[in-house]
């Protein structure tokens, strides 16, 4: 509040230079920032970005070097209006229907809790994280490093429903989930719930949860009951699941046949395109960066984060000269397991002056972080080590 006085002030007294000063240096925009929306009034403001009601982005300087995202600056992409607050008045009570099981039935959350119980940490990531480094400007939210945290995710194993429901009907390939929300009257539901396939492998980690980071899942996030699929792009990951189906096809929804397709540039999406899957190796570096502000000389804690998708991370390389040479980043905090994020570091000298930081990650399968960006007409995917670089200026 007392920024957003100051920054009217300034403006007013037509100093805009000044002010975009400090904006950079607080790390704050220096548009307008919009409020918070109701769905996500108890966000950390200080910490988001608001592009828009159902879209919000954690700062590049909010990520901390504690693993966890804290549920109060985790990023919010909603495609549809979520469903009304009241639905978790009765969370025990939300059913999900499960079909394509030997039993198909509706299960109660409150008869999933005597199912199983289970927790994992992994990485929430939109896939269009990255897309404002596209020079293209791909249509969607620009969202650069804050469309992803790392989260603790506690709930039942999906294959532990199965089981319970006599095991996955023959013939099945596809675990389809659907969202619970409200569609809209006289319209194609096919052509707006958000339904997505992921292939049946995804089994072996997939879980539908209850709780995230130690509450019982808030609406913004899901509640009262979400598929988690680890190591998969954030869209597959059905918050509101209403229903969770394993199928012999992919379904036909439009999210799913003509919506997060890795098209080429300028292309329509189809459904012989590649869709967002599973995650790729990638890392990034949140501390120093330029909305660090003025960063004395010396010696400096180069930290960041890195992922495998459905790898464990194993290395991390830093460098500090724009990626003409590089040096081994250390790990940092607790491992959380193979969905999670690791923190890293490298402590090093920089003298006085710009510098370009970059960071590049390698898998436990030896894929590593790409110098460049796949280029697609949606801006999807993006890993490139380069466009996920920081300029610092060292005083
Ligand atoms: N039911 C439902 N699930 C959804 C969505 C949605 O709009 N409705 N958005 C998806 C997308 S695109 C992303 S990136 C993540 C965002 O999760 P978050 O808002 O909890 O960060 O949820 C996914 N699951
Ligand atoms: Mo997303």
């Amino acid at each position: 509040m007392k920024n957003q006085i100051n920054r009217r002030h300034l403006l007013a007294g037509s100093a805009g230079a000044l002010a975009a000063g400090l904006g950079a240096w607080t790390g704050h925009a220096t548009a307008e920032a919009k409020p918070l929306p109701a769905l996500a009034a108890w966000k950390d403001a200080s910490s988001m970005i608001v592009h828009s009601s159902s879209t919000l982005e954690t700062r590049r300087s909010a990520f901390g070097s504690s693993v966890i995202t804290p549920s109060e600056q985790l990023y919010l992409r909603n495609n549809l209006p979520a469903p009304e607050a009241s639905i978790l008045n009765d969370r025990e009570g939300w059913e999900v229907a499960i079909e394509g099981v030997k039993g198909p039935r509706r299960l109660s959350v409150r008869e999933l809790k005597t199912l199983g119980m289970e927790t994992i940490a992994t990485v929430l990531q939109c896939s269009g994280n990255g897309r404002g480094f596209f020079p293209g400007k791909p249509s969607g939210t620009p969202w650069t490093v804050g469309a992803a945290g790392c989260v603790m995710w506690s709930g039942v194993p999906l294959k532990t429903v199965a089981q319970a429901l006599g095991g996955v009907a023959d013939g099945m390939l596809y675990i389809t989930g659907t969202g619970g929300e409200k569609l809209p009257e006289g319209i194609d539901p096919k052509s707006i719930v958000v339904e997505r396939s992921v292939p049946i492998k995804a089994l072996a980690d997939a879980m539908l949860v209850w709780e995230m980071n130690g509450v019982p899942l808030s609406l913004a996030h899901g509640g009262p009951l979400r598929l988690i699929v680890p190591g998969y792009q954030g869209v597959n990951n059905i918050k509101y699941i209403k229903r969770l189906a394993f199928t012999a096809t992919e379904t036909d929804a439009k999210i799913m046949s003509h919506g997060y397709r890795i098209s080429p540039p300028g292309s329509k999406a189809d459904p012989s395109q590649p869709s967002v899957q599973e995650m790729s190796v990638k890392s990034w570096i949140n501390s120093p960066t330029a909305d660090s502000g003025k960063v004395a000389a010396g010696t400096v804690q180069i930290n960041g984060v890195a992922f495998g998708g459905p790898n464990a991370v194993k290395r991390v390389e830093v460098s500090v000269d724009g990626g003409k040479t590089w040096a081994d980043a250390r790990f940092v905090g607790p491992d959380l397991g193979k969905f999670a994020w690791r923190q890293f570091v490298l402590q090093t000298r920089l003298p006085a002056g710009t510098h370009t930081l970059a960071s590049r990650a390698t898998d436990t399968a030896g894929n590593v972080q790409p110098e460049a960006r796949v280029e697609n007409a949606s801006g999807y995917n993006n890993t490139s080590w380069a466009d996920h670089a920081v300029q610092v200026t060292m005083a």
